[in-house]
C-alpha cells in the first residue's frame, strides 16, 4: 500500500522519537518493570496518546493508518510503552470517543487525548478470558449510582490508569445482551488495585488485578447504553487487533534489523555469516513475513479509515501479524545463537516480549472464530 506524504512524515517523526528517546532504555525497563511515565509524558507532547481523538477533544485527529504506522514505530523500540499506547489510544480513547457522550468526552477524553490520565479496559475475569459473556461481576442500579462488584484478571495499566472503562452484568437473563460499561476512575473508594504480575515480557507494563467491593460510579458513569457493554468491548477489540498486529510488525521488524548487523559481524569459519545461503535465505523468509504482515495490518487501518467493516480484516491481521513475530523472533535467537539466549542481545526480549501476542486481544483461536464466522455468513 503506498503511504501519503502525511503518513509517511508522521512515521518518520516517530521513528526518529522512538529510536532516540526509547531504545535505549527498554533493556533497562524490562529489567526493573519501571512504568514508563516520563516516556510517556514526551509522547503525549507529539500527540501520540490521543492519536484518532478529534481535535475537539485534544487529540490529534489522524486516519487509522497514520496511528498504526506510529505504534509500529512505538513496538520497534519498546514493546511495553506500546502496549499501554495501543490500549489508551485504540480501546480506550476510540470507545470512549465512539460511545461516550459530550458531558463524558469532555470530562475524560480530554484529559486521556492530552496524556494527562492513561486508560485500562477491564474486561478478563479470572475464569472468562475468552468468553467474556460468563463475566461475573456484576454492577446495580442504586438511585443515581450503579454498585459494581467483582473481579478482573490481567489489566494491562491498570494500576497506572487514571479510567478503567469496566465491563459488568446488569442483568444476568440477558446474556450477552446483559452486559454494561462503566467509566471508573482510579481512586473511586470501592475499586482495589490487587497483584501485579511478574510476567515472561512486556515488563514495563503493569498487568494487575483489580477487584471492585460495591464500588459506586454516578449513573451519568455508564458508557452507551445498558446492555451495550459486550457490544462496546467488541468493537474496542477490532481496533485493539490491529494495534496488537502493528506491535507484533514493529517487534518483528527489530528482530529483523538486529539479525541483519549480527549476521554481518559475527564470523564463523572465516567469513561473517551473512554470506552463508542459508543466513540469506532465513533473513530474506523474515522480510517477506514482516512485508505480509505489515499489508495486511494496513489494508485493516485502510478499511477503517474509508468506513468499512473491518472485523474480520482486523482478525486476519491480528492472528498473521502475532503468530509471525513469534516466528520471526524465534529465528532471530537462531541466527544470534548462543548470544541470542543472553539478556545483553536485544534478540532475548524480543523473543519474550513477542510470546503474548497470539494470546492477548483475542487468542490465535479466538482470531479463527472471528474469522470464519465472517467467511460462512458472508457466504
Ligand atoms: N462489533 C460490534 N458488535 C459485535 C462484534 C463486533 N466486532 N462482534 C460481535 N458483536 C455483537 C453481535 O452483533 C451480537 O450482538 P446481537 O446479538 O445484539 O446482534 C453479539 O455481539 C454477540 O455476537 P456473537 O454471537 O458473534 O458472539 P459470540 O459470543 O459467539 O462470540 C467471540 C464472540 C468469541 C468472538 C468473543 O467472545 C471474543 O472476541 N472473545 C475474545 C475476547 C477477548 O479478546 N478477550 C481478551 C480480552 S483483552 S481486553
Amino acid at each position: 500500500m503506498l503511504l501519503t506524504d502525511e503518513q509517511r512524515m508522521i512515521q518518520s517523526m516517530v521513528r526518529e522519537f522512538s529510536r532516540k528517546v526509547l531504545r535505549e532504555s527498554a533493556m533497562e525497563r524490562d529489567k526493573t518493570k519501571a512504568f514508563p511515565k516520563d516516556n510517556l509524558k514526551k509522547m503525549a507532547g507529539l500527540g501520540l496518546l490521543g492519536m484518532t481523538v478529534p481535535d475537539q477533544y485534544g487529540g490529534a485527529g489522524a486516519d487509522a493508518v497514520s496511528y498504526a504506522l506510529a505504534l509500529m514505530e512505538i513496538a520497534y523500540s519498546c514493546a511495553s510503552t506500546a502496549v499501554i499506547m495501543s490500549v489508551h489510544n485504540s480501546i480506550v480513547c476510540e470507545t470512549l470517543n465512539y460511545f461516550g457522550n459530550e458531558e463524558q468526552k469532555n470530562h475524560f477524553l480530554k484529559k486521556m487525548a492530552q496524556g494527562k490520565m492513561i486508560g485500562a479496559f477491564a474486561l478478563t475475569e479470572p475464569h472468562a478470558g475468552s468468553d467474556p459473556v460468563d463475566q461475573l461481576t456484576t454492577a446495580v442500579c442504586d438511585a443515581d449510582t450503579y454498585v459494581i462488584n467483582g473481579n478482573k484478571r490481567f489489566i494491562t495499566s491498570g494500576k497506572n490508569a487514571g479510567l478503567i472503562i469496566v465491563t459488568a452484568k446488569t442483568d444476568e437473563s440477558q446474556g450477552h445482551r446483559g452486559i454494561s460499561a462503566f467509566l471508573v476512575p482510579q481512586g473511586t473508594p470501592g475499586l482495589q488495585v490487587g497483584k501485579e504480575e511478574d510476567k515472561m515480557g512486556l515488563r514495563a507494563s503493569d498487568t494487575v488485578d483489580l477487584t471492585f467491593n460495591n464500588c459506586r460510579v454516578p449513573k451519568e458513569n455508564l458508557l452507551g447504553k445498558e446492555g451495550e457493554g459486550f457490544k462496546i468491548a467488541m468493537k474496542a477489540l477490532d481496533s485493539g487487533r490491529i494495534g496488537i498486529a502493528a506491535q507484533s510488525v514493529g517487534v518483528a521488524q527489530a528482530a529483523l534489523d538486529e539479525s541483519i548487523n549480527y549476521s554481518k559481524h559475527r564470523v564463523q569459519f572465516g567469513r561473517p555469516i551473512s554470506k552463508f545461503q542459508n543466513t540469506r535465505f532465513v533473513l530474506a523468509e523474515m522480510a517477506t513475513q514482516i512485508e505480509a504482515a505489515k499489508q495486511l495490518m494496513l489494508s485493516a487501518a485502510l478499511m477503517k479509515d474509508q468506513g468499512l467493516s473491518f472485523s474480520r480484516q482486523a482478525s486476519m491481521a491480528k492472528l498473521f501479524a502475532s503468530e509471525m513475530v513469534n516466528q520471526i523472533t524465534a529465528k532471530a535467537v537462531q541466527i544470534h545463537g548462543g548470544y541470542g539466549f543472553i539478556k545483553e542481545y536485544t534478540v532475548e526480549r524480543l523473543y519474550r516480549d513477542a510470546r503474548v501476542f497470539t494470546i492477548y486481544e483475542g487468542t490465535s483461536e479466538i482470531q479463527k472464530i472471528v474469522i470464519s464466522s465472517h467467511l460462512l455468513k458472508d457466504r
